[in-house]
């Protein structure tokens, strides 16, 4: 049984997620997948708009992903390619280079990112479309 790794922030779930795991699933038999938590994300210096309980809950919902963890730190691949044997590391080409220190343990693919869509570019509209509205509490009126 092949097993597959990646990682991510997940955050307004987007077709350039989709791709990307469908395509790593599709390297192999068991598609484990870590999402960043909300605290991880503060040391990325990475805003998101959806809480950690929410990323997580959509990306386990994904017929085609197996297991999701938590990605808690930069270090816990190592950890996580031994204890989940896994034979493949995948991750956009966004990150090219940063992972291959990762190769003495398993196989380490950097795939196309999909052009055209980000989380940043959907975080942009949300907050552009709220400025033009009247909003009081959580509703627009
Ligand atoms: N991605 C993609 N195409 C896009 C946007 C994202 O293929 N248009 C890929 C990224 O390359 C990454 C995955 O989708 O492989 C998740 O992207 P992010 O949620 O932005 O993840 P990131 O913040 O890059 O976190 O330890 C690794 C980090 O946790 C990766």
């Amino acid at each position: 049984m092949i097993t597959v790794v990646t990682y991510g922030t997940f955050d307004l779930f987007h077709i350039g997620h989709y791709r990307l795991l469908r395509r790593a699933k599709s390297l192999g038999d068991r598609l484990i997948v870590g999402v960043s938590t909300d605290e991880f994300n503060n040391k990325k210096g990475k805003e998101t708009y959806q809480p950690f309980e929410e990323r997580f809950r959509i990306v386990k919902s994904l017929p085609f992903v197996d297991i999701v963890i938590p990605e808690v730190s930069w270090e816990q691949k190592i950890n996580d390619i031994k204890e989940y044997s896994v034979d493949i590391f995948v991750i956009g080409d966004d990150w090219r280079g940063k992972f291959d220190y990762l190769s003495i343990y398993c196989k380490v693919i950097y795939l196309p990112r999909t052009k055209g869509i980000s989380s940043t570019i959907l975080r942009e509209k949300i907050r552009n479309s709220n400025k033009g509205s009247n909003i009081i509490g959580s509703f627009c009126i």
